[in-house]
């Protein structure tokens, strides 16, 4: 169960921010209703916010699950009582933080800010350090395992040092290497993504608990979901497949019916929520919110 989340609206110079859709400028007024909703809806789940100010010296800092990894700890009987001090939140869960070291240049300086926070709720925080490079949607939880995505954006070094943070925490992990990977394994989707590689790896891939994955087509095949019940979007649906499984609901980007209708048949209540602001902007819908 997750019982809080930090968010972060967007600044009025979020138009600047690194974007590789070709879907044209975000508007500023639309993009902040959107966010507005969007924490509406973890309220809905029952989560507490924390909201920072929007910063405009990072116009790419509303999304701030690149900024950090929450690792939720795995109970002391199952890892042999080895475990590392780590903070019980408010609401019981106990979680251990990781700062990472985003691989975009212009995003470095969004982790102090993160630091800061997450200094008031976590006592000990881990970080990755150079030359490793890391960034928070590349990292998928699946159940007592993470995949973590190799990309342009998180690097082997920052891979391994994450990698050998959770196995005291009772976790296995495995790379997955995105790059080169196509959002579509056609050329043209009605996403109209011109770019056809995946930014982050959870650009593509979700964990909803269960054992179940949601993957684009273009990941589907990789030998290492095999074991996993996969939901596959439907081709040129692929934005859909960066949704978010908080407590009873999962929060899908609106606009995706075909995969909508699947969830709700496998008995998920559905929280749909329009994105098109933040997906102009290379935006998911998980990132913008570092949840725990
Ligand atoms: C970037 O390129 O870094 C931002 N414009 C979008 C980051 C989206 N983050 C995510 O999907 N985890």
């Amino acid at each position: 169960m997750f019982t809080r989340a930090i968010v972060r609206p967007p600044a009025a110079n979020f138009f600047q921010g690194l974007t590789t859709s070709e879907l044209g400028a975000p508007d500023y007024e639309r993009a902040l209703a959107q966010h507005e909703a969007y924490c509406l809806a973890l309220e809905q789940c029952g989560l507490a916010l924390t909201r920072l100010e929007p910063d405009e010296e990072y116009p790419d800092s509303c999304f701030v699950e690149d900024a950090a990894v929450v690792i939720p700890q795995v109970t002391p009987s199952l890892t042999g009582g080895l475990l590392p001090r780590v903070h019980s939140g408010p609401g019981g869960a106990e979680c251990y933080a990781v700062l990472t070291r985003p691989g975009a240049p212009s995003r470095a300086g969004e982790v102090a800010g993160m630091r800061k926070v997450l200094a008031e709720v976590f006592p000990t925080l881990s970080e990755i350090h150079s030359p490793g490079t890391l960034d928070g949607g590349d990292i998928c939880e699946a159940g007592r395992h993470f995949f973590i995505g190799i990309s342009a954006r998180t690097n082997e070094a920052g891979a391994q040092q994450l990698a050998e943070l959770l196995v005291p925490l009772g976790y296995t992990s495995s790379f997955v290497d995105i790059r080169g990977t196509g959002v579509s394994p056609v050329s043209h989707t009605q996403d109209a993504r011109t770019t056809s590689e995946l930014l982050h790896l959870k650009s593509g891939l979700s964990y909803l608990g269960d054992n179940l994955l949601v993957v684009t087509d273009a990941l589907a095949e990789r030998a290492e979901f095999a074991g996993y019940d996969l939901i596959r979007v439907p081709c040129g649906g692929e934005y859909a497949a960066n949704c978010v499984r908080v407590n009873d609901h999962v929060l899908v980007a609106a606009g995706h019916p075909q995969f909508e209708t699947k969830l709700r048949e496998l008995g998920y209540w559905i929280l749909a929520l329009e994105m098109s602001e933040f997906q102009k902007m290379d935006g998911g819908l998980s990132c913008l919110s570092l949840r725990f």
